[in-house]
């Protein structure tokens, strides 16, 4: 077993970031195996669980013309417009099947408010609406936690760049994780990771 210490976090193995799925990341499924083994080394656990209203604003189809995979200008600065993905309730919102769900400690749903997308497992896409992930990590006494799941570039990568801002110990496990690699996205995103102080593990 990991330290006391130290979390799991398991960033939304969902069906629709894998294989079939709306927004179908290339091998997404292929982690869950490794995924589930860890899931047995933690004291700690927390899974992230993508969950947007019908009516989110991230979503394409909610912009009259605007394509999957163009940019926006939000309040908040550029937003991806994403096909419609994980809505609440849905089946593409539910965990893939072969993940072992019950044994996580908690789950954290983002992306619930319309106006506002959230990438990471810890604050939304304004930067300053929190999950409330900080909080019930430092209550367990977490001070390090390695973060997988999907997709590295985006959920991944947001979520490590705001735990190690918070001044946890932070590891990303590439080989449990897959992109989406949308215009460089992925390589932008190591990069990122790495200059924060991100450990880029295999
Ligand atoms: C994600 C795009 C939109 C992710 C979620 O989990 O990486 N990407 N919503
Ligand atoms: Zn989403």
């Amino acid at each position: 077993m990991r330290a006391a210490n130290e979390a799991l976090i398991v960033i939304d193995i969902q069906n629709d970031f894998c294989p079939g799925g709306a927004l179908a990341v290339a091998e997404g499924d292929l982690i869950i195996p490794r995924v589930n083994a860890l899931l047995e080394q933690f004291h700690v656990r927390v899974l992230t669980q993508d969950w947007h209203p019908a009516n989110h604003s991230s979503f394409a189809a909610n912009h009259p013309a605007a394509a999957p995979f163009s940019m926006v200008e939000m309040d908040y600065g550029p937003q991806v417009l994403w096909p419609v993905h994980c809505v609440q309730g849905t089946a593409g919102a539910e965990f893939h099947s072969d993940l072992e769900v019950d044994r996580a400690d908690l789950i954290i749903r983002k992306g619930f408010r319309p106006a506002i997308d959230s990438y990471s497992g810890f604050y939304e896409n304004d930067r300053v609406t929190p999950t409330g992930l900080d909080g019930y990590l430092r209550s367990r006494g977490v001070t390090a936690v390695t973060i997988v799941g999907l997709a590295t570039d985006f959920c991944v990568a947001y979520s490590a760049l705001d735990a190690v801002g918070h001044g946890f110990r932070t590891t990303v496990l590439e080989g449990a994780c897959r992109a989406i690699d949308l215009n460089g996205s992925l390589e932008d995103a190591r990069q990122k990771m790495l200059a924060a102080g991100v450990i880029l593990e295999p």
